[in-house]
C-alpha cells in the first residue's frame, strides 16, 4: 500500500482523492498541514519526498512522486480499470488538455504561497487579495465553461457519460470557488457536471469536509 501525503482543502490533493476513490483503491494518508508549524510542507522531512514542498505527494518503498496530474496517470497504468481517460483519442486530449488549463492556468494563482507573497511583499490587502483571486479564478472558469460549450455536447460529465479526469480537476476547482466567493452561477455546463459529480460516492467521500484532517 503506498502512503499518500495530502491536506483536506488542498485542491490538488482532492484531485487525487477522487481518483483513488473512483479506482476504489487503499491507501495510507499521511496529513501535512500547510499551515502548522510554519508549514509541515517546509520540514526537511517532508522536502525529501517533494522538494517543491507541496502537497500531495505519493510513496511508494523507494519511489515518491509530486503533481497531481503525474500521480493520477500513473495510477491509471498501474490500475487501469475503470479508465479514467475517454476511449476516443481525441476526446482524451482535450480531456488531458482541460486538466493542464485547471491546474496550470488557474490553480496557481490562489496557491498559499503566492497569496501570501503579494499580501507580503507587496502589501495588499483582503480586497486587493480577492479581486487578483476573482481575476484569475473567474476568469479561467469561464473558459473552461467555453470549452464545454463548443462541444456541444448532451455529455453528463465533461468528456463523456462516465467520469474523467476532466471532473476530477474540475470538481476541486469549483470547491475552491465556493471557498474564495467566485460566482459561478452563470457557468451552466460546469454546473451541470458539477452536480452530476456530486451525487457519485468517489467524489463525496473525498469532499474536504468527509477527510481525517478535516477541520
Ligand atoms: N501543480 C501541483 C500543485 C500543488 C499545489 O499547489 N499544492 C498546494 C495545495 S493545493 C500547496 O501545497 N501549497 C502549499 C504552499 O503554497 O505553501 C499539483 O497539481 O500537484
Amino acid at each position: 500500500m503506498f502512503e499518500f501525503y495530502g491536506y483536506f482543502r488542498s485542491s490538488a490533493a482532492y484531485r487525487c482523492r477522487i481518483a483513488f476513490n473512483l479506482k476504489n483503491i487503499d491507501y495510507k494518508f499521511i496529513p501535512i498541514h500547510l499551515r502548522k508549524d510554519g508549514g509541515q510542507q517546509f520540514s526537511p522531512e517532508y522536502k525529501k519526498i517533494n522538494p517543491q514542498s507541496l502537497v500531495p505527494s505519493l510513496k511508494e518503498n523507494d519511489f515518491s512522486l509530486s503533481q497531481s496530474l503525474a500521480i493520477i496517470e500513473w495510477l491509471e497504468e498501474k490500475y487501469p480499470d475503470p479508465n479514467l481517460l475517454p476511449e476516443d483519442i481525441n476526446l482524451r486530449a482535450k480531456a488531458r488538455a482541460f486538466c493542464l488549463t485547471i491546474a496550470c492556468e488557474i490553480h496557481p494563482f490562489q496557491n498559499l504561497r503566492v497569496q501570501e507573497f503579494i499580501r507580503e511583499e507587496f502589501n495588499q490587502n483582503d480586497e486587493k487579495i480577492q479581486k487578483w483571486l476573482t481575476r484569475w479564478m473567474a476568469g479561467g472558469l469561464t473558459e473552461c465553461e467555453e470549452i464545454l460549450s463548443n462541444l456541444n455536447s448532451q455529455y453528463k460529465f465533461c468528456f463523456g457519460n462516465k467520469p474523467s479526469i476532466a471532473d476530477i480537476f474540475l470538481v476541486p476547482q469549483i470547491f475552491s470557488a465556493n471557498r474564495f466567493n467566485i460566482d459561478i452561477s452563470k457557468l451552466s455546463n460546469l454546473k451541470k457536471v458539477f452536480e452530476n459529480c456530486s451525487q457519485l460516492e468517489a467524489f463525496k467521500n473525498a469532499h474536504p469536509s468527509n477527510q481525517p484532517d478535516s477541520e
